[in-house]
Formats: structure tokens, sequence, C-alpha cells
């Protein structure tokens, strides 16, 4: 395998330092930014959530849709169509099982009013954007295909201006067909097997397999919408930050589209609407005095400062004059890494948090407002100062709420379940190293995120995993070298081929559970010995990135049993015991597993889904919610910098 990236990264490696001054998005390989769509002066947005029309292609091939075009007409009028909301998982929209576990294409359509202004005016550019379908989209309007894209969890948009313009009379007929398969390639990977024993299954008989513990929820899962840009636009904008005393700085990059001559002009406006600083032209450094740094929740009395920066576009082509403007919300702050630390604006930072899932009732994997809102406030309640991202990139609506909330994040790529050799081909890398670029592109100007995750537990000991992570990790640095980059272990430490590579080292282990199960007593030994080998080993710092035992609320046994609240509890404060030594010298977080129940698929150790949570998936706290809020106060406390009012437990 030789990578097309290869030279790239020799060369980047040796210019970091270079690069930390300069665009750090130079081996990135899509040539479109992907800013977040935002109302402005120059920018309207029209969300097209809500009712569309929907069919699951059940034909035995699945490719029904595609033989008779059913993007040519009304989907209506090729078959039934039923009710479908967007955003949301089709799975558990109904009552029927085979659309639950539905395995290939499904057909969304609706009709838009599109304003006339937009299609009267050639200056204005009309861009279609989906923030997330799972797993592969192609999108058609009116019948003309537009654009396909190739993953799940990330946005992708495409300008559709020309085609409204050709019949203004007709409306604008959007027709998404989404395919939630996944193969040895995909992100996920998965693997399709057809069952052809006539004596035990049913005739067209196929199940998806895949290695990881999460229903494989498909559909449109986040917000579609239109957004204008003028001909002339601000395409893309990166900022890095960083602080010499009490000046912030904050180094930007611009991009143009549309205009081989544009004026740009750049404004830094604090929270009461005070300018702070200006700059002119696609790059430079905006100087800020006495600044306002970016603290995480807990760290500082105020969290989550952002500043905006205003981009303001002027161009001209001969007949019109063009104006746009962008304003994204900056948080100025530094990250780095030590070899027992990890520091946030040079103060050291202790991760006492959780994983999550994109995953509730009847939603599944839809985004969902009073959904994210109430997880804020239960994290905020916990005493929680970070999640990880498992496993796969969250909408950017929630990393919105993480940057103003100042809950840092570990941004995980979908690269989880990666176990089958053959996912470690050459197809499989360069579609990994393609969903980086675009997560890297998506997310870098979100304070909040900290470091990268390329993968949850792929077979790290297998031989190819040595390149693969190699690769992947040395690319993901050289997008973006301001942040640390790793992947999740549970691999044995002396086999892991990535570990050399990554910054952090994040292990995952359910000792007492999946290895012995039902023996509390050897959490201290083995936790101890884990972490005492990693470290001796790689001499990096180490975050606990999982750890839980599954409780069915309600559940109760003393002395504790496995499966009850009672058991939970005691997996966790063993486990706490052995943090509060090694937070001393080189654990510098830990991340309990999970937040909530969330689904998976059906199978044997599973009762209605993964009952890790330390709350259900109702969002209801069990036992253990009670001792994990107790001890992340009490961190924070011992680590933080709290107005008085905020200490636990007076706040309660
Ligand atoms: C870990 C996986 C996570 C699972 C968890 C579990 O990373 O996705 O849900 O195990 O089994 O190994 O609960």
């Amino acid at each position: 395998l030789v990578s097309p990236y290869y030279g790239l990264f020799i060369l980047l490696g040796m210019f970091r330092v270079v690069c930390l001054l300069a665009v750090f998005d130079a081996v990135c390989l899509l040539d479109t930014g992907m800013l977040f769509p935002r109302e402005s002066s120059s920018r309207e947005v029209k969300e097209l959530n809500g009712l569309w029309d929907f069919r699951a292609d059940q034909s035995p091939n699945r490719n029904q849709g595609f033989d008779r075009a059913w993007y040519k007409s009304r989907l209506a009028e090729t078959g039934p169509v039923i009710d479908m909301p967007v955003p949301a998982s089709y799975n558990d929209i109904t009552q029927d099982p085979a659309l639950r576990d539905f395995i290939g294409w499904v057909w969304y359509e609706r009709e838009v009013v599109v304003p006339a202004r937009w299609v009267a005016d050639g200056g204005t550019r009309v861009v279609l954007r989906v923030g997330s379908a799972h797993y592969y989209s192609v999108v058609w309007v009116n019948g003309v295909k537009v654009t396909e894209h190739d993953g799940g969890h990330l946005p992708f948009e495409v300008e559709i201006g020309s085609l409204i313009r050709k019949d203004p009379t007709v409306p604008c007929r959007i027709t998404i067909a989404v395919n939630n398969t996944l193969t040895l390639e995909t992100l996920p990977p998965g693997t399709i097997q057809h069952m052809d024993d006539r004596t035990k299954y049913p005739e067209g008989f196929f199940v998806q397999n895949f290695n990881f513990d999460f229903f494989n929820y498909a559909g449109i899962h986040r917000p579609v919408l239109l957004y204008t840009t003028p001909k002339a636009y601000v395409d893309d904008i990166t900022v890095v930050t960083d602080f010499l005393d009490n000046t912030g700085l904050v180094k930007y990059n611009v991009s143009v589209q549309g205009a081989a001559n544009a004026t740009l002009s750049v404004t830094l406006i604090d929270k009461d609407g005070r300018c702070v600083a200006t700059s002119n032209g696609p790059a430079g450094v905006l100087k800020v005095v006495d600044v306002k740094l970016w603290w995480p929740y807990l760290m500082h009395e105020n969290p989550g400062y952002l500043y905006s920066m205003e981009v303001r576009l002027t161009a001209a082509d001969g007949k019109s004059t063009f104006e746009d403007v962008y304003s994204l919300p900056v948080g100025i702050r530094t990250v780095s890494v030590t070899s027992t630390q990890f520091l946030i604006n040079n103060k050291p930072f202790y991760f006492h948090g959780v994983n999550k899932h994109e995953d509730s009732d009847i939603r599944g994997k839809g985004l969902d407002w009073p959904l994210i809102v109430k997880d804020f406030n239960l994290m905020k309640w916990l005493g929680a100062n970070s999640f990880r991202t498992s496993h796969y990139p969250y909408a950017e609506e929630i990393l919105q709420m993480c940057d103003r909330h100042g809950i840092v994040v570990i941004d995980e790529c979908p690269g989880v379940g990666i176990k089958d050799i053959r996912s470690f081909g050459k197809a499989s890398l360069t579609h990994h190293l393609v969903v980086m670029d675009e997560l890297v592109r998506r997310d870098k100007n979100h304070p909040s995120v900290v470091m990268w995750s390329v993968a949850n537990e792929p077979a790290a000991e297998m031989p190819p995993a040595e390149f693969y992570f190699k690769t992947l990790i040395q690319h993901t640095k050289a997008l973006d070298p301001t942040r640390p980059v790793t992947y999740i272990t549970a691999s044995n430490y002396a086999r892991d081929k990535g570990a050399p590579y990554v910054d952090v080292i994040c292990v995952n282990s359910y000792f007492s559970w999946y290895h012995d199960p039902g023996h509390l007593e050897v959490i201290p030994i083995q936790l101890n010995t884990q972490f005492e080998n990693w470290y001796g080993k790689y001499q990096k710092p180490i975050i606990q990135s999982e750890y839980g035992a599954d409780a069915v609320p309600g559940l109760h046994s003393d002395p504790p049993v496995m499966f009850t609240e009672e058991y939970q509890k005691v997996v966790l404060q063993s486990y706490h015991n052995v943090f509060d030594q090694k937070r001393k010298q080189y654990v510098i977080g830990e991340l309990i597993w999970n937040f909530a129940d969330f689904m998976t698929v059906q199978g044997i150790l599973r009762v209605v889904g993964n009952k890790k949570g330390v709350f259900t998936r109702q969002r209801q706290p069990k036992a253990a919610a009670f001792i994990l809020r107790e001890r992340y106060w009490r961190l924070a406390n011992e680590t933080g910098r709290l107005p008085p009012w905020t200490k636990y437990p007076c706040s309660l």
C-alpha cells in the first residue's frame, strides 16, 4: 500500500511549526468549505424539516427505484408513500418490523416553494444542504441528479440555483434516496450475508453484519435546508488561536469562491458587541488586548467565552457588486499535551465526562432539540466537563452547544468496528482519509473540540493496522497540527500497532464485566496493571475512555450481582479508587460508558439495548448517576476555579 499522501506527511512533519502559522488544511483533498449555514445580511436559510413522502424499496434487489426511475415523477405516482419526519431515523416510526430492520434504499421526497427573489436573482446561489443521511445518499432536483454522498454523520451540499431557474413555474421537487448498507469499505464497515439454505431461511433472506454495539439507525438524521449566498462568497474560514500574556491571537484564513478579486474585511466582536480587533485580506492575525479566553465548564467562572468573527466580502464582476457576510463564533484557547498532562490554556485539564450516543426513543439518531438541551442539563448536573462523540461525528448543533457551555469534546470519526482484515485495505484507508478530511473541515473551528479520535477499538493487533493507523494519524495531524490525535484502543498494550503514533493513549476496559464477570475484587489489580503497562511502554498520558457495567433500572441486590444498580455502582467506585491514585501521575481523564442506555441490535447479551447508561434511555438517573455526580463535582472543586454558588452541593 502506498498512500498518495506519504510524501506530504514527511514534508508537513518537518514544517509543523510553519503549518501552525499557515493554513492548516494544506493536505485536505476537498476543494470547498463546509461552513455551517447561518443567516446574515447577505444569506437566507429555509429549513425543509417536517414531513416528507417516503417509501422503502422492498423489491428483492432493492433496486426498483432506480430501475423505474422513481426520481423522475412524484413518489406518490410510482407507489404508496407514508409520512416520514425529517430529521429522524425511519426505523422506529412505524409498527412495521420490516421497516425497523430494513436494509437497502429508502426514498424521501418533498416539494419546496422557493422564494421568487431567489429564483429571479441570478446573482444568488441557492444551496441544498443535508446535515447527515445514513449511509449513502443520492439527490435529485426535479428529476435531475445533483449530487451523491458516501457516509453518514457528516454534511453535504450542492448548488441548485441554475436548475430551479430552468423553469420557475414548476415547484422544486427534492428526492433523496438513502441506502444504509454497510460494506467492508464503508465507515463503519459491515458485510451482507445471504442465507441460501431454504430449509432454514425464507427466499431472499439476508442480514447485515457489523462489529459495533449500537442500532444501525438510518434515514435523514439532521436538518435539510436551502440557503443562499451571493455569487461571490466566503467559502471557508480557518482559525487557529493562541495567546501571549493577556493578548489573544486569532490567526485566520478565508477562502473565497466566485470572484477572482475580492476585498475582505474581518472584525472580531466581543460578547458585549464591541469591536476588539480588525484586519483586511484573506489571511491575517487579529490581536485581542485583555483577551477573555475560552475555558471549559467548571474550570473557570466564565466558561465558553466566544467572540464573533465577522467576515465581510466585497467583489464586483463588471455588471454587479456582491457583498457577503459570515459570522463565525471564535473561542480563543490553546491545547497541548505533555507526557503526563493535557493542557488547556497551559493549565492541566482532567476529563471527567461521559461517552454518549445520538440515540433516543422514536427518533433514533434524528436531531431533536428538546433531547439535546436535556442532555446538556444532565451533563451539567453530573458535573461532567467533557464527552467523546462515540462512535461517529455528532450534529454541528451539538458542538455549538459545547462551544457555548464550555463542554470539551473528543471528536470521533465513524471508524468503529474495524475488525476484518479486509477493512484495512487501500479502498478502506482512502475512504477513511476522506472522512477525516470532511470531519476536520466541518469541526476545525470549534474551540470545544480538543482532540480527534480516528477510530474505536479497531483490530489494532493485525499486521496491516500499523500502516493504516500511521497513515491516518499522520494525515490528521497534517490536516490540523493544532490538536492531538488518538484512537480508542481495547487491545493488548504490547501488540497495539497504532499506539506509537497517537498523542494520548485512550483505553477501554470492562474488568469484572466482560472479563471475570461478577468478580469485583479483580478491578483494583487489573486496572492498575493496565495503566502501568500502557504508561510503562509509551510514556504518554492516558484517558480511561470507557468503563462501566449494565444495570437494568430497578434491579437490586446486596451483595451486588451483575445487572443490578448496586453492581454498576460498585464497578464505578472500584475504578474511581484507582483513578484517584493514577491521576496524580499520568491518567488525565475518565469517561463513563455510557451517559444513557441506548438501542443495539437484538442479541443474547442485550436486553432491549445496552444498559450501561447512568441514565435510562428516557434520561432518568440510576443509582450510579449519583455516585458519578458526587465524584465529578468533587473533582471540579479540587481542580477548577468555581464561584462559590456553583460549588456542589450548595447549588443543588
Ligand atoms: C465497548 C465499545 C462500545 C460498547 C461497549 C459495551 O466501544 O461501543 O457499547 O463496549 O459492550 O467495547 O457496552
